[in-house]
């Protein structure tokens, strides 16, 4: 969620376009900022706020290519805005406690984006490292002679192209992983760990509650740079976790964190969570989402099955059981929108329940759930694709690709469908807080750096906090719910009905409570039978807690007959 203030219009506009006399006048421009969202957010049930990059940077890729790790962008507010921000959010005093079995973990409210994989090539480091083979920040970075007149290895950039950059100066090639503008750290390099720490050092001496570290796992990199096969440019060791790990960088404080992990295992998340030894606290990894598209080629679109959806989700309960923990997520600022990727958009009833049935199904799955703004209010793609050009999309991922599309033959309908699908655009359209224009994002007459989807005036926080049956309070229910439940909390995760294609099935066990959740992922009616599993379950009946059509009540019967579901129920 950002930004601390709205009324800043585009990042790349570096522009100023208030001073502090007018901010010491108006209320109005933090009054739309993070800070004076706070009660919204804990309205929901929200224990913890992870705010996405909010550094300096020339946003090549949205804030994750940052030039000044101790400082504020200026779009965003300034220093004191953000004390300001800590100050208000820690002051909402929070009673409940997120446990990671069986250390106990306060509750964290504010986790930065650390994002030291690579930096901005505007990084002031990095202008220095570029000038000379001497420089004294040329080994902050990584590089490499090429081999023939071309780049060094094979790799491909998560973002499309070489992940080498010729650098004329010094006559050789600098690894980006990611855009041209976001060279690698060199990890290797003792000079840069320890700069790493004296950020880290900074945001916990401002009583950041923790972190999550982007892609962390890519710190370091393939020993002897092979030409890849497919894409392993990186490798995932505990050579990559262990610089900034609790025991380290971490340790003088009582920070959380969360590493980014793309492509791991749930046992390297057993090794890195487990309680007695933990490197973080847990990993935010991918495998999931992951399922419509082929893997590693995010533009290549594919329906998504419910047999996978299975088979990965009993994978990492399965795996993390007994010491580790999960993070569980429908959607973050890289994925499409869950209800449009999932759920049924097209029609405002089944929007509803579809998003609660969703709702539903991760939020009581072990581990800690994260909601992504908008998410709660079943904010959907990026508009339709009919009303949406090419040119529309802005990320760098999207723009990247469609430059590599250009000889392709592939027409502009196919191209728009693909991106409808899978853009990281789809995500980072405004917050729609409710039905004026920018959906009082920001001011009339501003230019969101996304544009707004235009279904604004139907899906808005205003809209959701009148209707008793909105997803928003739905949500509300759920996260309490689980705090309640300790059977949510602790119970060990069963799955059943595991080969019905259309019900996702499971029950989370303690001796003395029970939580069974049955969820159809489908627009139409289906039905299920439990009565082979009947050991597995509690009892013959059970009482219903919580469900997204209104007409139910009371108890369920589970070994009489068929359960039957209606759509998305
Ligand atoms: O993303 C890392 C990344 O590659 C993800 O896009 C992930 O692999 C993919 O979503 C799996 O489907 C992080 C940030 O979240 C992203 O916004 C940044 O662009 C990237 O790092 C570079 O900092």
């Amino acid at each position: 969620i950002k930004p601390f203030s709205s009324h800043f219009p585009t990042p790349g506009a570096r522009l100023m376009v208030y001073d502090l006399k007018e901010r010491e006048d108006s209320d109005a421009l933090i009054a739309e900022g993070i800070t004076q969202k706070l009660d919204y957010i804990k309205t929901l049930g929200v224990d913890c706020i992870w705010l996405s990059p909010v550094y300096p940077s020339p946003n090549e890729d949205n804030g994750y290519d940052i030039t000044d790790y101790v400082g504020i962008m200026p779009e965003f507010g300034t220093m004191e805005d953000w004390e300001e921000f800590e100050r208000e959010a820690h002051s909402r005093d929070l009673k409940v406690i997120e446990v990671h079995l069986p250390v106990i973990i306060n509750v964290k409210q504010i986790v930065m984006d650390l994002v030291v994989n690579h930096t901005s090539e505007q990084h002031p480091w990095f202008q220095e490292a570029k000038k000379s083979k001497d420089s004294p920040y040329r080994d902050y970075y990584i590089w490499r002679d090429g081999k023939n007149g071309k780049e060094p290895t094979n790799w491909i950039s998560f973002f499309s192209g070489s992940v080498w950059k010729k650098n004329e100066a010094t006559d050789d090639y600098y690894l980006h992983l990611f855009a041209k503008g976001q060279p690698d750290l060199n990890w290797e390099s003792e000079k840069v760990r320890e700069e790493v720490k004296n950020v880290i050092h900074f945001w916990a001496k401002r009583k950041v509650d923790g972190f999550r570290l982007d892609v962390i796992n890519f710190i370091s990199k393939v020993d002897g740079y092979p030409d890849a096969t497919i894409r392993n440019c990186t490798e995932i060791s505990t050579r990559s976790l262990t610089p900034v790990s609790k025991r380290d960088a971490f340790s003088k404080y009582d920070i959380f964190t969360v590493g980014e992990t793309p492509f791991v295992t749930p046992s390297h998340g057993l090794q890195y969570t487990h309680q007695r030894n933990s490197v973080v606290d847990m990993l935010f990894q991918f495998e999931l989402m992951d399922i419509d598209g082929v893997p590693g080629l995010r533009f290549v679109p594919r329906p998504w099955e419910l047999k996978d959806i299975k088979r990965i989700t009993n994978k990492w309960q399965e795996g993390l059981e007994g010491g580790g923990w999960n993070s569980n997520y429908l959607e973050n600022h890289d994925q499409p929108r869950s209800v449009s990727r999932f759920g049924s958009e097209n029609d405002p009833h089944l929007r509803n329940i579809s998003a609660k049935a969703l709702a539903t199904w991760y939020i009581f799955l072990k581990g800690t759930p994260y909601v992504y703004q908008g998410q709660e209010i079943g904010m959907t793609n990026k508009t339709h694709r009919l009303i949406y050009r090419l040119d529309q999309y802005v990320d760098i991922k999207s723009v990247n690709w469609l430059a590599t599309q250009k000889n392709k033959n592939k027409s502009e309908k196919e191209l728009l469908d693909i991106l409808y699908l899978r853009s990281r655009d789809n995500a980072r359209t405004p917050m729609q807080w409710d039905d004026t224009p920018n959906a009082g994002f920001c001011k009339e007459g501003a230019q969101p750096w996304v544009g707004v989807n235009p279904n604004y005036n139907e899906i808005n926080v205003e809209a959701a906090m009148r209707d008793p049956d909105s997803i928003f309070y739905f949500y509300q229910t759920l996260l309490r719910l689980r705090k309640q439940h300790q059977s949510a909390l602790y119970g060990t995760y069963v799955p059943l009905a595991n080969q019905h294609e259309k019900i996702y099935a499971y029950l989370r066990v303690l001796p003395e409570e029970q939580l069974l959740v049955l969820v159809n992922f489908f627009p139409d009616d289906s039905s299920v039978n439990l009565n082979e599993e009947a050991e597995k379950l509690p009892g013959r009946r059970c009482k219903l807690v919580l469900s997204n059509y209104k007409d139910v009540d009371g108890e369920l019967l589970l070994q009489e007959e068929s359960i039957k579901l209606r759509p998305h129920e």
